[in-house]
């Protein structure tokens, strides 16, 4: 049986990710690490270890791996894109610094490693439609430059020394049970929250700009297959195009409509997130992660809607 840590485990996807290797794996062997201020609570408490796991401290994370004899880390300390270019010193120091504590702290204790990318990798440059595996890769934001550096970083450390390194180019990720922050996707979160709300949504990103998006439980069976993956069929290791859907916020609009009918929606473009969504892909060609390690996407945008209009209204109304 694996024994797992994850650093970020209160974040959006740490939260979930943890309760799900927590029911597969059993509870007791994964490790649950947060930071200082964001310590688990309730269920993610109650049900396995947790651990003051910062990743600007890798004596403290040997610690715990020497503590649980862990053997796989799960790294999802981050600031997403738009909190990386109002904090870009603080972003390197966790994006960049933290995944090179690991990776030595992985190559010392023989650890797999399990980091996300982004569609953040890319930049204006990229191709934008069916974005390929293998392309160029040349952001401009400090969010971008840390995932592409992390990327290499990853490769490097299974070439050179052996470490079990795999990871996943996150699109943007919705979810009902921990909100993100920061992020230039976040938008496709709080819409449904507004229309569950009965609000007029204040949409930052304008009509027409299009970002590939994932639902969680799409994206959490993504990290924890491609883990599980047979090594042998990898060609590809840091890191996976993996897609779902990808839409602009009038899709995402009328998807909604067919649940609220009477939602409304307004444009007030944030121009940082703005000029960062233009940036990055419209939509990824995910078929090297359908070939290496049977990656396929359960949720469109309809099933992914109605499920969020669901979830939400039994959170916010019983
Ligand atoms: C963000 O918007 O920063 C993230 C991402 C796509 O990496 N959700």
């Amino acid at each position: 049986m694996r024994k797992v840590l994850i650093i970020g485990s209160t974040g959006q996807i740490g939260s979930e990710l943890t309760m799900e290797l927590r029911s597969k794996y059993g509870n007791q062997n994964i490790v649950a690490g947060f930071i200082r201020g964001a310590e688990p609570k309730g269920a993610l408490r109650e049900s396995g270890p947790s651990e003051e796991a910062d990743i600007t401290d890798p004596a403290q994370i040997a610690g715990i791996v020497g503590k649980y004899k862990i053997d796989t880390i799960y790294n999802m300390a981050a600031l997403l894109s738009a909190a990386a270019e109002a904090k870009p010193q603080l972003a390197w120091k966790i994006g960049l610094e933290g995944l090179f504590n690991v990776l030595e702290i992985a190559r010392e204790m023989k650890c797999a490693v399990f980091t996300p990318s982004s569609i953040g990798a890319f930049g204006a440059n990229t191709p934008k439609d069916k974005t390929p595996q293998d392309t160029v890769q040349r952001p401009q934001t400090m969010y971008g430059v840390t995932k592409v550096a992390g990327e290499l970083l990853g490769d490097y450390y299974f070439k050179r020394f052996g470490v079990d390194t795999r990871s996943v180019r996150f699109p943007g990720l919705i979810s009902h049970v921990t909100p993100p922050g920061g992020g230039t996707t976040d938008y496709a979160v709080q819409i449904y929250y507004s229309a569950v709300a009965g609000e007029v949504f204040k949409s930052p990103i304008s009509a027409g700009t299009f970002m590939d998006m994932m639902y969680m439980p799409d994206a959490l069976c993504a990290a924890i297959s491609l883990m599980e993956a047979d090594p042998e069929r990898l060609v590809h290791r840091n890191s996976f195009n993996i897609a779902s859907m990808s839409f602009d916020p009038e899709m995402i609009r009328s998807a909604i409509l067919k649940y609220v009918p009477g939602f409304r929606m307004e444009y007030e473009p944030d121009p940082v997130r703005q000029a960062i969504a233009d940036s990055w892909p419209n939509s990824l060609d995910d078929s090297c992660a359908r070939e290496e390690w049977g990656w396929s996407p359960k949720y469109n945008l309809d099933s992914m809607t109605e499920n969020m209009l669901e979830a939400i209204e039994d959170k916010l109304h019983t």
